[in-house]
């Protein structure tokens, strides 16, 4: 296992986030609301079962999946679109594809030192966040 996500991570930086909920078709209120939030994310990694619990003070949004084995995301809460996915490592990046309706729907996880990054795709946008150790 090359990199531990393993942690509590705060918000720091959120790049695009307005462009990648767009893409999502998110409407203008729900959007508004949410480019305010500073969400958290939770990370438990154990070899390779990996649960990313993403919270916020308006939705929360949990994921738990194995590493190379698709699965059915459901997205509930955000745009609500089943798709298939699949987390892959690519080196020390963490790279999931969201195959469905979206095209070039993903994203990306990385460490750079003590900072968690995240990409997030969805069509022509890409939204960077930045997040520290709680
Ligand atoms: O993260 O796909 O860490 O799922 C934002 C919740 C969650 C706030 C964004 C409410 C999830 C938004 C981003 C209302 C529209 C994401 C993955 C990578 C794990």
């Amino acid at each position: 296992m090359p990199v531990d996500f393993s942690g509590t991570w705060n918000l720091v930086s959120n790049d695009n986030f307005e462009g990648y909920m767009v893409a999502l078709g998110i409407d203008f209120a729900t959007r508004k609301i949410a480019k305010m939030l500073k969400p958290q994310k939770v990370i438990k990694q154990d070899g390779d079962m990996l649960s990313i619990h993403t919270t916020s003070t308006f939705r929360d949004y949990m994921l738990q999946f194995k590493i190379g084995e698709e699965f059915e995301e459901d997205n509930k809460g955000l745009d609500n679109r089943k798709c298939k996915s699949l987390v892959t490592w690519d080196n020390d990046k963490l790279v999931c594809v969201q195959i469905g309706e979206k095209k070039n729907r993903g994203w990306t996880h990385w460490l750079e030192g003590d900072d968690l990054h995240l990409e997030l795709r969805c069509e022509n946008q890409v939204c960077k966040q930045v997040f520290k150790r709680a």
